[in-house]
C-alpha cells in the first residue's frame, strides 16, 4: 500500500513557480508597453492573454495541483493575469486616444477651401425668360405645345395661306433642307413657330387654347438685331365668337404678367398671310411709361424714346387657315400672336447686342443667375 504523497511540491511544476509568472507578467506587461499601434496591440493581446499564452498554460496547470496547493498558485497566476488585462486595457485606451487625435488632425477638412473647381452651369436666359413667358398664359389655362423644328413646307407655309409665288414668302429668308440627292425634299427648318398653329388645330378637339415655344431658323446674318437661330413664343386661340377684343385682353394680361400692372397696349396694321385682320401689337415703354417721348432731356434708352416697344404680330386666324386644319370658319374663329424671345430678352434686360446671347460665353449667361 502506497503512502498519501503529502511532500508533493507545487513550485516544481516549472510555469507556477513565483519567479516563472513573475517573468511572464514582465514580458506580457513589456510588449504592451512596446506595442505602437491597436495593430500591434492586437498580436501582444493574443501572445500574452490569449488561449495559448503561457500565463493561460500556466493556469491550466493549476488543476494538476494537489487542493491545498491550488489556492496560492491560482492567486499568482490569477494577479499576473489581471495586471496584464488591466496593463492592455490602459494601452488599449491610450493607443486608441492617440488614433483618435492623428485622425483629427491628419482628416481634417479644411472648410475654406473652394468646394467646387468646375463652376455649376444653369439655364440660358433665353430658356428661362420663354419659359416665364409661356407661363403667363399656363396661369390663364393654355396648353403648352411643341412642333418639330424641321417642318414639312406645307406646314410652315402652304397651310399658313402662304400661296407658292405669293412674295410672302420670301419675307422668311429659309433653309430649305434637300433630299438624298440635293434636290427639293419638301422640308425646311421652321422660320416661325406658326405651323405648330396648324398641327395643334389638327391634333385635337376644338377649343383650342395653346402657346407654343421653340426654335425658328432663318438665312439673317447674324448682328446685334439678328440671328439666324432664335426662339419665338406662339399663342393660338380657336373657339366660338373669339374676337379681337379677347387678343387684346390676352395681350394685356401677358404684358401685366412679365412687366407689372398698368401699361397700355396698342395695335398697329400689319400683314402676315395666316392672320386677317393683322397687326403689330406693342407695349407702353415699363422704363419710361412714355415720359421721354419730346423730352431731349431724359432720353430712354429701352424704347428709344418712342415710348412703344413692339412686342411682335398678331392677328384673327384668316378662315383659310381654318379651313386648311380642318375647322368650319362659319362657327370658330380664333387669335393668334407670335413674340420673338431674344428681341423680348433684349428689351427687357437692356441687352445691346444679340450676340451676346449665341457665343456661350458664361460671363454673360451667368449675369442672369443659376435660375434651374
Ligand atoms: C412671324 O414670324 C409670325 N409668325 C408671327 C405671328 C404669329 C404673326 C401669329 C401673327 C400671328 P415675324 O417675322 O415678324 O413674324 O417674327 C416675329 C418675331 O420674331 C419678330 O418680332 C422678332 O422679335 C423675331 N425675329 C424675327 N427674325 C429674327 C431674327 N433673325 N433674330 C431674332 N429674332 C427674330
Amino acid at each position: 500500500m502506497s503512502a498519501p504523497n503529502s511532500s508533493y511540491d507545487p513550485v516544481e511544476v516549472t510555469p507556477l513557480h513565483p519567479e516563472e509568472v513573475d517573468r511572464m507578467r514582465a514580458e506580457a506587461l513589456a510588449a504592451i508597453t512596446a506595442a505602437n499601434d491597436l495593430g500591434e496591440l492586437k498580436e501582444v493581446r493574443l501572445a500574452h492573454a490569449g488561449d495559448r499564452s503561457p500565463l493561460a498554460l500556466a493556469n491550466r496547470e493549476i488543476g494538476a495541483l494537489p487542493p491545498t496547493a491550488r489556492k496560492e498558485a491560482g492567486q499568482r497566476v490569477g494577479t499576473a493575469r489581471r495586471d496584464v488585462s488591466d496593463a492592455l486595457k490602459r494601452r488599449e485606451a491610450d493607443l486608441e486616444a492617440e488614433r483618435d487625435a492623428r485622425v483629427l488632425v491628419e482628416e481634417a477638412v479644411d472648410v475654406t477651401l473652394p468646394w467646387d473647381r468646375t463652376p455649376r452651369g444653369g439655364r440660358h436666359p433665353v430658356t428661362t425668360i420663354a419659359d416665364r413667358m409661356a407661363d403667363i398664359f399656363v396661369g390663364m389655362g393654355f396648353e403648352v405645345v411643341e412642333g418639330p423644328e424641321i417642318e414639312a413646307e406645307w406646314f410652315n407655309f402652304d397651310a399658313l395661306n402662304f400661296l407658292p409665288d405669293h412674295p410672302a414668302r420670301a419675307m422668311q429668308d429659309t433653309f430649305y433642307v434637300a433630299d438624298d440627292e440635293g434636290g427639293e425634299s419638301g422640308r425646311l427648318l421652321r422660320t416661325h413657330t406658326s405651323p405648330v398653329q396648324v398641327r395643334a388645330l389638327l391634333d385635337r378637339e376644338l377649343p383650342v387654347y395653346v402657346v407654343a415655344p421653340g426654335k425658328t431658323f432663318r438665312t439673317d446674318e447674324l448682328d446685334a438685331t439678328h440671328t439666324p437661330v432664335f426662339h419665338q413664343l406662339e399663342g393660338l386661340v380657336v373657339d366660338r365668337g373669339i374676337t379681337m377684343a379677347h387678343l387684346r385682353g390676352a395681350m394685356d394680361a401677358f404684358v401685366a404678367g412679365m412687366f407689372g400692372a398698368g401699361l397700355a397696349t396698342r395695335f398697329r396694321a400689319s400683314y402676315f398671310p395666316f392672320t386677317e385682320p393683322s397687326g403689330e401689337v406693342d407695349m407702353q415703354c415699363f422704363v419710361c411709361r412714355g415720359a421721354s417721348v419730346g423730352d431731349p432731356d431724359a432720353p430712354c434708352r429701352t424704347c428709344s424714346s418712342e415710348g412703344w416697344i413692339e412686342l411682335g404680330g398678331c392677328g384673327l386666324v384668316n378662315p383659310r387657315v381654318l379651313r386648311a386644319a380642318g375647322v368650319d370658319p362659319d362657327v370658330y374663329s380664333g387669335w393668334a400672336f407670335g413674340v420673338g424671345v431674344e428681341r423680348t430678352l433684349m428689351f427687357s434686360q437692356g441687352i445691346a447686342d444679340m450676340r451676346d446671347m449665341v457665343e456661350g460665353d458664361v460671363r454673360f449667361t451667368r449675369a442672369y443667375g443659376m435660375e434651374i
